[in-house]
């Protein structure tokens, strides 16, 4: 598969995406949003992709929709924002989520709109020191979307989302650590490094089992304990039958460490 404004590369495991619009500091338009939909397709049918890593090149990570695309200068007509949405934002963030293996967002810079929200989407995010958090949708009369009016109160708790999101302040990756929003926070030289290293042991994991996880995760949002345990039960019946858990199993006897394959 040919891309125009993203790469894709799978090694060891893990596929690296990288984002590559730095001019305009990687913001979508249609053409980048339908290449990171293709690819989280195929991540998905993919046995050898374990995990995924998700970057930009540049000095930012997404800077949201490219409002040049959105509303080009002197457009006689609105948009209809709302099928952006529908058609960039909401396969992507779907497919993050319901994608059976974990996604590291590597956040090298500036995160704003939905680049913001995707990025918080991913099950890790791991970001440079000089990388930062914007809401920027209450800037331009916009409100949130992919996924950030979910995520966000669960993440940081309802008077923080609140805040965010009405304000549109720009917070530092430390204070995003701080509140709980994001994974890890490194130095600016060793964001490639850490994220790397963290989707490669992933992909080394029992792939099988965390996509169940992420599930389980995902679905406590709305269910009631009863749910979950019933949902726990299930989950756990479909990781029992796996080849990873003989293996897990195996190796704890033999003392020895696993081989998962991720099956
Ligand atoms: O259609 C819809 O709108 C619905 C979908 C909504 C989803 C969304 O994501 S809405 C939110 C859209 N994003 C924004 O509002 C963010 C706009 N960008 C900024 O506020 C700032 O660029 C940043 C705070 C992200 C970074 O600021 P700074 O000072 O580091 O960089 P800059 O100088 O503003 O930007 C550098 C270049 O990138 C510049 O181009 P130039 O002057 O060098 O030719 C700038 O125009 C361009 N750029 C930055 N963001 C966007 C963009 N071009 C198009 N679209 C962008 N979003």
């Amino acid at each position: 598969m040919t891309h125009e404004f993203l790469s894709a590369d799978v090694e060891h495991g893990v596929l690296a995406i990288t984002l590559r619009r730095p001019d305009v500091l990687n913001s979508f338009h249609r053409p980048m949003a339908r290449e990171l939909q293709a690819v989280l397709a195929a991540a998905a049918a993919d046995d050898a992709v374990r995990a995924v890593l998700l970057t930009a090149e540049g000095r930012a990570f997404c800077a949201g929709q490219d409002l040049e695309e959105a509303v080009p200068p002197g457009a006689a007509a609105l948009p209809d924002v709302g099928d952006i949405v529908r058609d960039s934002y909401n396969p992507i963030v779907r497919a993050i989520r319901t994608l059976p293996k974990p996604v590291v967002a590597g956040v090298n810079g500036v995160a704003a709109g939905a680049g913001a929200n995707i990025a918080l989407a991913c099950d890790f995010v791991v970001a440079a020191e000089s990388a930062s958090f914007i809401q920027a949708f209450s800037k331009i009369g916009l409100v949130p979307d992919s996924g950030g009016t979910f995520l966000l109160p669960r993440l940081v708790g309802r008077a923080r989302a609140t805040a965010l999101v009405m304000l549109g302040d720009r917070v530092t990756a430390s204070q995003a650590h701080a509140w709980g929003m994001i994974h890890e926070v490194v130095p600016d030289a060793a964001l490639g490094d850490v994220a790397r290293a963290l989707a490669a042991r992933l992909a080394a994991m029992p792939t099988l089992a965390l996509g169940l996880m992420k599930r389980a995760l995902d679905a406590s949002a709305a269910n009631d304990l009863d749910a979950q345990l019933a949902l726990e039960e299930e989950l756990q019946r479909t990781a029992g039958r796996s080849a990873d858990y003989v293996e897990g199993v195996r190796a704890f006897q033999q003392k020895r460490p696993a081989q998962f394959t991720g099956r």
